[in-house]
């Protein structure tokens, strides 16, 4: 069994998908191991995206992960990150795959629905930033 970080967006979580996203993730085999809404503060989100701190998109990327409540999951299954990932489809959702969670519930490259860790080293960095031991265990 394998854990994988995933996050409900704001701009999901604010059109309502949430249910429709949990479902998805139920019906893809996940357990969720673990589950909170919150809105995150701009220390929160800069920390956990601080490999991007270089990038164009850094700025946009902080404003829109803090503009409204998210869903932060641990999710558990057997390959669950890449699971989650082939789940999620393309970062772009005009590129990710019919019935994709970011095809149906995605907006545009920035405003994708979903967050997945794309490594087993950025899914324990991403967990611990988020949960304590005890909530994974
Ligand atoms: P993924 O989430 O598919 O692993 P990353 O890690 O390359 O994608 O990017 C992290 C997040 O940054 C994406 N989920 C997306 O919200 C945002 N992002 C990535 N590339 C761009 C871009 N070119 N313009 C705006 N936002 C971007």
């Amino acid at each position: 069994m394998e854990k994988t970080l995933a996050i409900i967006k704001p701009d999901a979580v604010a059109l309502g998908y949430t249910g429709a996203i949990l479902s998805a993730i139920l019906d893809n085999g996940f357990r969720i191991k673990a589950m909170r809404q919150t809105t995150l503060t701009r220390a929160q989100a800069e920390g956990f995206y601080a490999v991007h701190r270089e990038k164009p998109f850094f700025q946009g990327l902080i404003s829109f992960m803090t503009e409204g409540p998210v869903v932060l999951l641990c999710l558990e299954r057997e390959d669950a990150i890449q699971k989650w990932r082939q789940v999620m489809g393309a970062t772009n959702p005009e590129k990710a795959e019919e019935g994709t969670i970011r095809k149906r519930f995605g907006t545009n490259i920035e405003r994708n629905a979903t967050h997945g860790s794309d490594s087993p080293e950025t899914a324990a960095f991403e967990l611990s930033w988020f949960f304590a031991g005890w909530e994974l265990a």
